[in-house]
């Protein structure tokens, strides 16, 4: 049997896992030479447009190297009978693990420190200003999937007390829910934000948002940039509403507004959440063997939903 034709839009990383792809598969990475395509891998970050989606007529499977679908056209797909696929766990240790290490980057000035010392100025007498404790004080987990589970396992075996919203309290939880964000931000000094991006939750975010977290506030993204209202957020650092914010995603990235790019307590890392080794082998694996077992007509590993 002829290997079946493939659209990869972003290659899966390490380089042996696209080569088992090439090996396997036969490669296409151009859309309008993908009309007989069935198949298409993309990534959480780049996903798969309304009209993308359009012009390929002949597609049934969109398999995603990573857990955000909020680039796929998920209304186009279920009407059309798409299935999607994800790349769920396997990388909620490393995002977890980089949304505790942005706080502590922040909370503790690690990169103003960084740069404090290359200046030269520790040499030459100065002294960086306090810091803000991380471990110990009450942690908001805005999002409660996978992710944000994960985190709340963490922050809770250092000694956190975690609080919680999502779309519905969870009775199995340990941890304290809140009705909503601004209630969430109001009873957490440290705030993370580690729900789905797309329109229903664009800007959950926002000045009322920031107001609440107050000023020793450390607010931290790892989730999407659509989730955090940029404005609010830069007015929030240069007025000293918050005291800091690390971010691993941002609104219209990889642009990032002025303000935040010059904003001294705000720690910018490019989306490299997941971007461990052991991370993106799994997420390759999973990407792997779900367009596999697509082609040998098995059910799916991992369908998005489930
Ligand atoms: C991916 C992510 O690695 O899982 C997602 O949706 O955003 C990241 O973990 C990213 O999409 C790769 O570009």
């Amino acid at each position: 049997m002829s290997r079946p034709r493939i659209l990869v839009l972003a290659d899966p990383k390490p380089q042996e896992m696209a080569d088992r792809l090439a090996a396997d598969y036969r490669i296409t990475r151009d859309i309008a030479d993908a009309g007989d395509v069935e198949i298409v891998l993309t990534t959480g970050g780049l996903g798969l447009s309304s009209a993308q989606m359009a012009a390929l007529p002949a597609l049934r499977l969109i398999a995603v190297n990573g857990v955000g679908v909020d680039a796929v056209d998920l209304e186009q797909a279920r009407a059309r009978g798409i299935q999607v696929t994800t790349t769920p766990d396997v990388l909620s240790d490393a995002v977890a693990e980089m949304a505790l290490a942005l706080a502590l980057a922040t909370g503790r000035r690690i990169a103003e420190g960084d740069r404090f010392t290359r200046a030269g100025n520790w040499a030459a007498g100065g002294k960086l200003g306090l810091g803000l404790p991380v471990l110990g004080r009450p942690a908001g987990i805005l999002g409660y999937g996978r992710i944000g589970r994960r985190l709340a396992g963490m922050l809770r075996a250092l000694g956190s007390q975690v609080l919680y919203t999502s779309r519905s309290e969870k009775p199995d939880s340990p941890d304290g829910f809140r009705p909503d964000a601004q209630a969430l931000a109001r009873d957490c000094e440290l705030l993370f934000v580690t729900a789905a991006g797309g329109e229903d939750t664009r800007g959950l975010v926002g000045a009322a948002e920031l107001a609440a977290l107050g000023p020793s506030g450390i607010l931290v993204n790892v989730a999407r940039g659509s989730l955090v209202d940029n404005a609010a957020l830069a007015e929030a650092l240069a007025q000293g509403r918050i005291a800091a914010a690390g971010l691993d995603v941002v609104e219209g990235e990889p642009e990032v507004p002025q303000a935040l790019l010059q904003a001294p307590n705000c720690v910018l890392t490019p989306h490299i959440g997941s971007a461990t080794a052991q991370a993106r082998r799994a997420m390759a694996q999973l990407v792997l063997d779900n367009i596999a077992a697509f082609t040998a007509g098995r059910p799916l590993p991992t369908p998005y939903g489930t």
